[in-house]
């Protein structure tokens, strides 16, 4: 399965603010196949940013997307029928009730973690949405290596995402 992932351009240059402000670390690593790896290190959160997930041709579209905790993800229906998604993952769980073709709606997104979301009237549609709390990374090189520049020093959390395997985290030093 090809994996696609949508990062909101406004994230890169938050973080590219903030590198020039404190003393930071590198991490690095390499994934088995592609993902998205992110560290929990404390920093400010950047200005909110608002990412699109369409409803298309009863699936969400992209299947995976990344937004910073404290931005909000729209969901437009471009299918000519309703949808009416939910999700009951501990982060920010939510149900939006049923919407028709349009700008869909908007749901915010306060707490870091992965939520899966789902649809009451089609039961195939499932996408992700990943809620990050520290610099990140959306892995692209073709070996699957990672670098996340501008982490705090310090212990913390480091987040590796894939579409196959989900979630695993570990402890890292800084
Ligand atoms: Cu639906």
């Amino acid at each position: 399965m090809k994996a696609r992932f949508v990062v909101p351009v406004a994230l890169f240059v938050a973080l590219a603010f903030h590198a020039a402000s404190a003393v930071t670390g590198t991490v690095r690593g390499v994934l088995t196949q592609p993902g998205v790896v992110w560290v929990s290190d404390g920093s400010p959160p950047p200005p909110p940013v608002e990412v699109q997930m369409s409803n298309s041709g009863k699936a969400f579209l992209p299947g995976a997307v990344v937004v910073p905790a404290g931005g909000s993800v729209r969901f437009p229906n471009q299918d000519p029928f309703f949808h009416s998604i939910y999700s009951e993952s501990d982060a920010d769980p939510f149900d939006i009730g049923f919407y028709d073709t349009g700008p869909g709606k908007v749901v915010a997104f306060p707490k870091a973690g992965v939520v899966a979301v789902r649809c009451h009237i089609h039961g195939s549609m499932h996408g992700t949405i990943l809620i990050v709390d520290g610099p990140w990374v959306v892995t692209s090189q073709p070996d699957q290596s990672y670098e996340i520049q501008n982490v705090r020093p310090g212990k913390h959390i480091l987040h590796v995402w894939t579409p196959a395997d989900g979630e695993k985290t570990s402890e890292i030093s800084v």
